[in-house]
């Protein structure tokens, strides 16, 4: 891998995007070789993913202009869709997953972002839509994604302007959780990473399958959903311990790790 740094600890996997010269902007190979990345992981034993770029300054700086500027209209749908097929693994990938964004989250690294569960970043963290100033809607799904994380009004606002906003503003209109120090950046992700990994897996990832697919549908058919991977915890490994270390009344191993088993 050129573009892409992968490290495990603790069941934890980070990912880097690795191309500080260009700001960690997505060219084919970033996105490819993220793609590959993915499709490497040890969900055996990873169960909580960081998404970071490489360097202070950038997250990523967006979708690589050079690269799209020579794009005919096919090799730009082409190109749309590589990014939009591995955003969209990320999205559903099994396992809850941090952007840390740590500098510049541009045109498709703010959509990357969106594409992970949970968003954290740096003081200087930059974030906004600048293609309608490129003469391009937003092509990895910022469109649809920044109306759902963020109000209506102001997703459109953003969109429309094309004005970048930076870790407070982010921060007072939702599209970060929290905002850290650039050194706490990544042990704050580290942090929030370990917490998720110490609880049941089957259960985190049932969490995360029913919050995404409800969200797609209407009331019923998303408790639906819900009540389907509710059952499906049942008569788990994992389901047993947390439930025993509780009934046991044994605060000491109540509040100790349970060993869960991987899915
Ligand atoms: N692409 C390629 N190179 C980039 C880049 C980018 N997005 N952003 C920065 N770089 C490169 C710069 O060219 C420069 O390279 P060298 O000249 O040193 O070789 C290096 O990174 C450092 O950048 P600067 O010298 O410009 O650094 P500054 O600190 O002065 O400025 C900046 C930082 C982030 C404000 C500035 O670099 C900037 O404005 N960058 C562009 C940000 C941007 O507009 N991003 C949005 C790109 S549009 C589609 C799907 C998706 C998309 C489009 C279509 N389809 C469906 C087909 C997505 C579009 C986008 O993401």
């Amino acid at each position: 891998m050129e573009f892409i740094l992968y490290e495990v600890k603790d069941m934890v996997a980070t990912i880097t995007i690795n191309r500080p010269k260009a700001l960690n902007a997505l060219n084919s190979q970033v996105l490819e070789e993220l793609d590959a990345t993915l499709d490497a992981v040890d969900l055996n034993t990873v169960r909580c993913l960081i998404l970071t770029g490489a360097g202070d300054k950038s997250f990523v700086a967006g979708a690589d202009i050079g690269e799209m500027s020579t794009l005919t209209k096919a090799e730009g749908e082409a190109f749309g869709k590589k990014g939009n097929d591995v955003f969209r693994k990320l999205e559903t990938f099994p396992i809850p997953v941090i952007a840390a964004i740590n500098g510049f989250a541009l045109g498709g690294g703010c959509e990357i972002s969106m594409s992970c569960d949970i968003r954290i970043c740096s003081e200087n963290a930059v974030f906004g839509q600048p293609e309608a100033g490129l003469g391009i809607t937003p092509g990895f799904g910022g469109t649809q994604r920044l109306a759902r994380v963020v109000s209506v009004g102001m997703a459109k606002q953003l969109i429309y302007t094309a004005r970048n906003i930076k870790a407070d503003e982010a921060y007072r209109i939702g599209l970060v959780n929290a905002v850290y120090p650039a050194e706490e950046l990544i042990p704050q992700a580290e942090k929030l990473a370990v917490t998720i990994a110490k609880n049941a897996p089957i259960a985190v990832r049932n969490c995360k399958k029913a919050i995404n697919d409800g969200l797609q549908t209407d009331m019923d058919s998303a408790l639906v959903i819900e009540e389907k991977l509710f059952g499906d915890c049942f008569e788990t490994e994992d389901q047993k311990a947390g439930m025993g270390n509780f009934l046991e009344k044994d605060k000491e191993k109540k509040l100790k790790v349970v060993p869960f088993k991987n899915c």
